[in-house]
């Protein structure tokens, strides 16, 4: 894929700064200050006023934090998020709080009427949530919530707990949502991938007839920057999409769904997730080869199905045209977390997050989506800003495939930038000014794993699910 280049600013000194030490206590408390204020009491919200409800995929990092402070609030996160479970396995992408207005977030409960509107689906009775979902990084989190402390998990009975609700949720994934038939699960709406406004939507985008701008009222604006968020027309065709999901009862199968598609970042991590499904099997009695098993038929089928060897990455495929999108995410180097990802893949993929469209070492930190490309925006929603969970991944994947000294770079410059951006939710990948929201969740929570791992420590040997993590004592 050929395009015109555009220029981009050159390297700044964050990368050359200082990296932070193992055990930075100011950081550490200041994470810990900002995972404790976005508590609720029995999860926490990704951000205090622009999301003030639960939310799946930031739960899942949240917890991976979390359990530096407190194992049994790490295990409480996700016991909350897997107790909205629907009974045909999806894990809702939001769990509304009740004590929340309706005015605070949009679409709110009233619009996804998922006790109602879903209940043939399965969708609790006793509690509101969003009808559709995001990427499963929730076993690889209950795996590492674990390893925190694994004699406080076993005496709370946690994996087994856990364990037959992260089946269901991959079952779900692999089963109903395999729209394509080909072994990969689809998403149905760009909020499912957690990168909503990324331009691999844009062309499925355009099918879609956005709804009314009077039939709905945008309450991100009422906190984050037109700029930095999505453009009303983008909203229109979320809005279209899940009204339309909704009115068919939130059912996948036996129904034509006009935007549908596979991604590499929700298949990677579902890979991840499945790995560490097998050995949290194998820690609660039950067998873990066929999690293996799948783990194994999922990365044939990711390599098969969204592999360019001319882009030397992955990218989605759409499954209404049929054909691979022209858009290079960052999510199409997420599968650097795959363990037994073939080594000419794993070659390719690091060198083209190091090459010009992600300057990997760089730049501080990692773009969301390719730098040379024209819609490349350093500022707008995974349209360009650099995220913390996407930068953490790369990091365990570096890490996973033995690039130690990429992965320890990396791990420095993201966490000299969480400290310098308060937190924030997402930053410009040459400057690592802050972007978005402030005392963000998942960067406070990632930056204290990122913490916590001592790399002359890590075991590489364990793979990108890795059990080789020293936790250090709990910040008070
Ligand atoms: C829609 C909560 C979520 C993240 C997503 C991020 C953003 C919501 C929004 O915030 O999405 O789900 O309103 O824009 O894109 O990844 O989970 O932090």
């Amino acid at each position: 894929m050929r395009r015109p280049r555009v220029e981009v600013p050159g390297t700044v000194p964050l990368l050359d700064s200082p990296m932070p030490a193992a055990d930075d206590p100011v950081l550490r408390r200041g994470a810990a200050r900002v995972l404790y204020a976005n508590w609720t009491g029995t999860s926490t919200v990704p951000s205090r006023g622009l999301y003030p409800h639960q939310w799946s995929w930031d739960s899942a990092f949240i917890a991976i934090g979390l359990r530096h402070l407190s194992a049994r609030r790490a295990q409480r996160e996700l016991e909350t998020l897997l107790g909205a479970q629907w009974a045909d396995g999806r894990v809702p992408h939001i769990v509304f709080n009740p004590a929340v207005p309706l005015d605070a977030y949009f679409p709110s409960p009233d619009f996804w009427r998922s006790s109602r509107d879903g209940a043939a689906a399965g969708a609790p009775a006793d509690r509101e949530t969003s009808g559709i979902v995001q990427p499963p990084v929730h076993a690889l989190a209950a795996w590492l919530v674990h390893l925190a402390d694994p004699e406080a998990s076993r005496r709370r009975n946690f994996l087994p707990r856990v364990y037959g609700r992260l089946k269901a949720w991959h079952d779900y994934l692999t089963g109903p949502r395999d729209l394509g038939g080909g072994g990969l699960a689809a998403i149905l709406h760009p909020w499912e991938p957690g990168m909503d406004n990324s331009p691999c939507w844009d062309a499925p985008l355009r099918r879609i007839e956005p709804a009314a701008a009077g039939s709905y009222r945008r309450a991100d604006l009422d906190h984050g920057a037109a700029a930095e968020r999505p453009t009303d027309l983008d909203y229109g065709r979320y809005v279209r999409l899940a009204t339309d999901y909704r009115d068919g009862g939130y059912a996948d199968a036996g129904t034509r769904h006009p935007f549908a598609v596979e991604d590499p970042g929700v298949n990677a991590l579902l890979i991840v997730s499945e790995h560490a499904l097998a050995r949290i099997a194998a820690e609660t009695g039950a067998d873990p080869a066929p999690h293996e098993e799948r783990a194994g038929r999922l990365t044939a089928a990711l390599v098969e199905r969204l592999w360019s060897p001319d882009d030397g990455m992955f990218l989605c495929r759409d499954l209404v045209g049929g054909e691979l999108i022209a858009e290079r995410s960052v999510a199409g180097l997420l599968p650097l977390i795959v363990p037994g990802l073939p080594r000419d893949l794993v070659d390719a993929l690091v060198r083209t997050a190091a090459g010009p469209g992600f300057r990997l070492g760089e730049i501080p930190m990692v773009p969301s989506y390719d730098l040379t490309a024209p819609v490349f925006d350093a500022s707008r929603y995974w349209r360009g800003p650099a995220w913390f969970n996407t930068g953490w991944l790369l990091e365990r994947g570096l890490r996973g495939h033995g690039r130690t000294g990429a992965a320890d770079r990396l791990r420095g410059s993201m966490l000299t930038a969480a400290g310098a951006c308060g937190f924030a939710e997402y930053v410009d990948p040459f400057t690592a000014q802050a972007r978005g929201t402030r005392d963000f969740g998942w960067t406070a929570a990632l930056s204290l794993d990122l913490l916590a791992r001592d790399p002359a420590e890590e075991d590489a040997s364990h793979g990108a699910v890795g059990s080789g993590l020293r936790t250090r004592s709990p910040v008070h």
